[in-house]
């Protein structure tokens, strides 16, 4: 029976709450700056949610709102400019320290990292977004705590596409049997269960009434001692909040059951 050999974290919606206080304020900054009058409510951006990637999102976002943009000359270089402005927005909200971590993150980092098992990242964002947010909530050693970060545009095709968590595999150099996915979306337990993944879900404001079908466990977040996790999907952690052992038990009979 395989092992628990590596956690493979999705960033987004999983490692912090990202999008709505932070992502969504980095890109409408980034379109008032460039002097656009395009503003992203909580709600709108909620429904750009459904596709991956800040520069499919901005494609999204003019296909329904300004399709005659779309067939501008330029439009793809306009595009790669405002994604670059968005995240120099992003990273300079993260640096002064505007996304925590989820509850739990960091105790289930720490645990992972005394038993040996390895810390993986699986992400659609851009890879510098990812180093800010480790830095800023775990120190300046904080992405030497991840032996891979899998992120950005670095694959063909982005979540619920497998390429990103085939990446991360490859990297590690193990087989999707010795390790367990953690996400917060329907597009990342689709791309981690097509890379052959068993998947756990913490669910955040905008994913919670998504279909998670195939994924292991669903709950509202991996819960601390004194704020325990609600489970929608799969056993309860044993001491109500999300430990490595829990994780290794629920890594276990995935794996078995497959
Ligand atoms: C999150 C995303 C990303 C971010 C924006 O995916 O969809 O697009 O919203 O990041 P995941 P960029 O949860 O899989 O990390 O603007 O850097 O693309
Ligand atoms: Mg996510």
């Amino acid at each position: 029976m395989a092992r628990l050999a590596a956690l493979i974290f999705d960033v987004d919606g999983t490692l912090a709450d990202t999008e709505r206080d932070g992502h969504r304020v980095a890109f409408n900054r980034a379109f008032a700056e460039a002097g656009l009058d395009w503003r992203w409510s909580a709600d709108r951006y909620g429904q750009l949610l459904r596709v991956t990637g800040g520069k499919e999102r901005i494609r999204l976002y003019l296909s329904e709102d300004w399709p005659e943009r779309l067939v501008e000359p330029d439009i793809e270089n306009r595009i790669k400019a405002l994604h670059a402005a968005k995240t120099r927005h992003y990273v300079a909200m993260l640096a002064e320290g505007a996304i925590p971590l989820r509850p739990g993150v960091r105790r289930l980092l720490q645990e992972a990292r005394r038993a040996g098992v390895r810390l993986a990242i699986a992400t659609t964002t851009t890879p510098e977004n990812v180093t800010a947010l480790l830095r800023a909530n775990l120190g300046e050693a904080g992405p030497d705590w991840f032996e891979v970060i899998a992120a950005g545009d670095v694959v063909p095709a982005k979540k619920p596409a497998p390429d990103i968590f085939d990446l991360a595999l490859r990297e590690l150099g193990l087989p999707p049997a010795a390790c367990l996915a953690l996400e917060d979306s329907d597009n990342g337990v689709r791309s981690a269960r097509a890379a052959g993944l068993a998947v756990v879900v913490t669910t955040n404001a905008y994913t919670v009434d998504q279909d998670f079908s195939g994924a292991s466990v669903v709950l509202d977040g991996f819960g601390e001692p004194e704020a325990p996790a609600r489970v929608s999907v799969g056993p309860v952690p044993s001491e109500g909040y999300v430990s490595l052992s829990d994780l290794q038990a629920w890594h276990r009979a995935a794996v078995s059951e497959s």
